[in-house]
């Protein structure tokens, strides 16, 4: 349990003195430097992105932590997840991880390292284990189509996912349901400078053999598609092409069949074939201006690969039903109309192929009803964002952020105050922390409205949808039921918006009900570079996650608390009547110990199942005489040894 200033810092924000934001930052910047990336608050772990392999992960790892309580061991997300494990298995508590932090910070990656360390550590055997493949194998292929390079991120989440995995009473896994959140689908017709498109597009056009290119009609050269952004098409250190058969084999793992998997590339070549459709201005027999569609072949070859006849998709990407009570008008749309259409259903057809993929991958997961089930939640959202041109897209991105942080809050304060609860402590009220820091940064910021009643309201024309359910092709023709003309309902659906405060509503209540673990991230840089600590840039997220705060609430009563046993294990060498030898209870024998230093009554609380130390100092203090003690012991083995020879 080496807590303590050393030559990598305190492995405990709650040790820090003197406690000001200038040495929580000196801390975290010494461990980053020594390649610590993980330090406690408490429970909490906060983990500064590395921006490198480091040797600390892997069977050997997660082995060393699933035989280590908590504190004994250096701070790590696999003491976190052993942790949760062991309460949700033994204590018959869910369990919820929360992972927060900024766009690049490591929230993906540190989802990754929870479900990889509960997966090695739970349950055997075949069956079991092909659970835990399909789990594990539903992230490649989330991240193909839900994660795209930012300027940012090199893989950053444009979708949110709360994922439940479910255990049966013995702790193995059953299965689990994914939950998306609003994938920001604008990226499908258009980048910002340096971004890319999703991965799958140029995974596919990278990867697939070229038999496969020529059945879905598409080249294999990405320049020449006008969805994807000319100047950034590669990612260093990416490797697009085996990316691809990973994929499609972790499909495969799922339980997705061959012709489903064809089915979604045949969708996605259709999105990228989409946006070449050219539209033009054409004129009417009156003069009037209209558009018309360029690229005859195009949409030709898109009909093809969806078994649609050209000519009904010309009409409904340049035309447009009304309906009255009494007859139906159709309206040429001009060439600005024409594209809004086809870009709208682009973005339609990829944003429901996303939703269509998550829904078969629960399908394939999902565990039986009435099984008695105990559950483990990750969440890994997009990160907080502030971009020059700030839109709907950020706005539902930073009010999902900003809900977290008050759950965190909230839920905080709650298990402090339960903990002394429990352990029969008294609890004297503290209200440190303050959401106003990450409010402010909310409200402060100015969101560009132009596009975003417009993609707030996300209406599709009921033409295309019409359109797309004439297709023959299955999937597509399932991703649009409102284009069944005798399902037609003309109600307004809910705005994104709406439906995007209503499930994150329930994704709160969710959180609530479940006992909270807590990852925070911290991007040491805007560089994604190794080795680079930017002080500012630190500074700004620890004051709106709250640390200096968190530390504050942890100290507000008692800086360190630890179950008996492990606090006598470590200390019982400081007194006679506990070392060599003790043969009492452990509670008695911490008792035993304190009883023989010199420490005030007040610093110190015993719990029902804990020792409470109020300060810092004092556990200063316990370690000093500890280190004595083992001093005084190796001189005295040193002598006897001298005797000996
Ligand atoms: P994010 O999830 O927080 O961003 P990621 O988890 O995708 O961030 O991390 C970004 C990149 O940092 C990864 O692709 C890795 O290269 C590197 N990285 C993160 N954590 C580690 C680690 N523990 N060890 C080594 N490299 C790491 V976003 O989804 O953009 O909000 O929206
Ligand atoms: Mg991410």
């Amino acid at each position: 349990m080496p807590l303590l200033e050393g030559s990598v810092g305190v492995e405990d924000l709650v040790l820090l003195e003197p406690l000001v934001e200038e040495s929580l930052l000196k801390n975290l910047q010494l461990r980053y430097e020594n390649k610590e990336i993980y330090t406690y608050i408490g429970n909490v772990v906060i983990s500064v992105n590395p921006y490198q392999q480091l040797p600390i992960y892997g069977p050997e790892y997660i082995a060393k932590y699933q035989d280590c309580t908590f504190y004994e061991l250096k701070p790590h997300i696999y003491a976190l997840a052993n942790v949760a494990y062991q309460s949700l298995r033994d204590r018959d508590q869910d369990q919820c991880i929360l992972i927060t932090g900024e766009s690049g910070s490591g929230k993906t990656e540190a989802s990754k390292l929870v479900m990889s360390y509960v997966a090695a550590v739970c349950g055997k055997g075949e069956q079991v284990n092909s659970v835990k493949e399909q789990l594990l194998q539903s992230n490649p292929v989330l991240e193909a189509f839900g994660n795209a390079k930012t300027i940012r991120n090199n893989n950053s989440s444009r979708f949110g996912k709360y994922m439940d995995i479910e255990f049966d009473f013995k702790g193995s896994p059953l299965g689990g349901v994914i939950t998306n959140y609003l994938l920001e689908k604008s990226r499908v017709v258009k980048q910002l400078k340096g971004e890319r498109n999703f991965h799958i597009f140029y995974q596919l056009l990278a990867g697939a053999d070229a038999q496969l290119l020529k059945a879905l009609k598409l080249e294999r050269d990405t320049t020449g598609y006008a969805y994807l952004n000319q100047e950034t098409s590669r990612v260093d250190g990416m490797d697009d092409a085996s990316s691809f058969s990973a994929v499609q084999s972790a499909m495969a793992v799922i339980g997705f069949s061959e012709e489903e998997i064809r089915q979604v590339l045949e969708v996605t070549a259709l999105v990228l074939k989409l946006g070449n459709v050219m539209v033009a201005d054409e004129f009417q027999a009156n003069g009037i201006p209209a558009s018309g569609i360029c690229d005859g072949r195009g949409v030709q070859e898109i009909g093809e690969l969806v078994g649609l006849s050209s000519e009904e998709l010309k009409r409904a990407l340049c035309s447009r039903t009304m309906e009255t009570a009494k007859e139906k008008v159709v309206t040429a749309l001009n060439v600005m109309q024409a594209q809004y259409a086809r870009d709208a259903l682009a973005k339609n057809i990829y944003s429901r192929l996303f939703n269509w993929i998550v829904n078969r991958i629960n399908e394939n997961i999902k565990v039986g009803i009435g099984e008695q089930k105990k559950v483990m939640g990750v969440l890994d959202i997009y990160g907080f964002e502030i971009l020059e041109d700030n839109s709907f897209e950020q706005f539902v991105i930073n009010y999902c952020n900003e809900k977290l942080q008050q759950v965190f809050i909230e839920m905080t304060l709650k298990e402090e105050q339960e903990e002394y609860k429990r352990e029969g402590i008294p609890w004297t009220k503290v209200d440190y922390f303050d959401n106003g820091i990450i409010c402010n940064l909310i409200e402060h910021v100015t969101y560009n409205v132009t596009s975003f009643i417009d993609k707030n309201n996300d209406l599709l024309f009921r033409d295309l949808s019409q359109a797309m359910w004439k297709a023959q092709h299955p999937l597509i023709r399932s991703l649009f039921p409102e284009g069944n003309p005798k399902q037609a309902s003309l109600k307004r659906p809910p705005t994104a918006g709406a439906q995007f405060k209503s499930s994150v509503a329930i994704l709160m209540k969710n959180l609530y009900s479940k006992n909270p673990n807590y990852i925070r991230c911290i991007k040491p840089n805007e560089h994604q570079q190794r080795g680079q600590f930017s002080s500012d840039l630190v500074a700004t997220q620890a004051q709106y996650l709250g640390l200096l705060e968190n530390v504050r609430v942890r100290r507000a009563g008692y800086a360190y608390r630890q179950g008996y046993g492990p606090f006598l294990e470590r200390y019982r060498l400081l007194s006679r009547s506990t070392w060599p030898r003790w043969n009492g209870g452990d509670r008695e024998g911490a008792e035993k110990v304190l009883g023989e230093l010199s420490i005030s009554s007040g610093e110190l609380a015993f719990g029902k199942t804990k020792i409470f130390i109020r300060s810092p100092r004092t556990l200063f203090y316990l370690e000093e005489q500890r280190r004595l003690r083992l001093q005084q012991l190796a001189t005295l083995i040193q002598k006897i040894y001298r005797g000996w020879r």
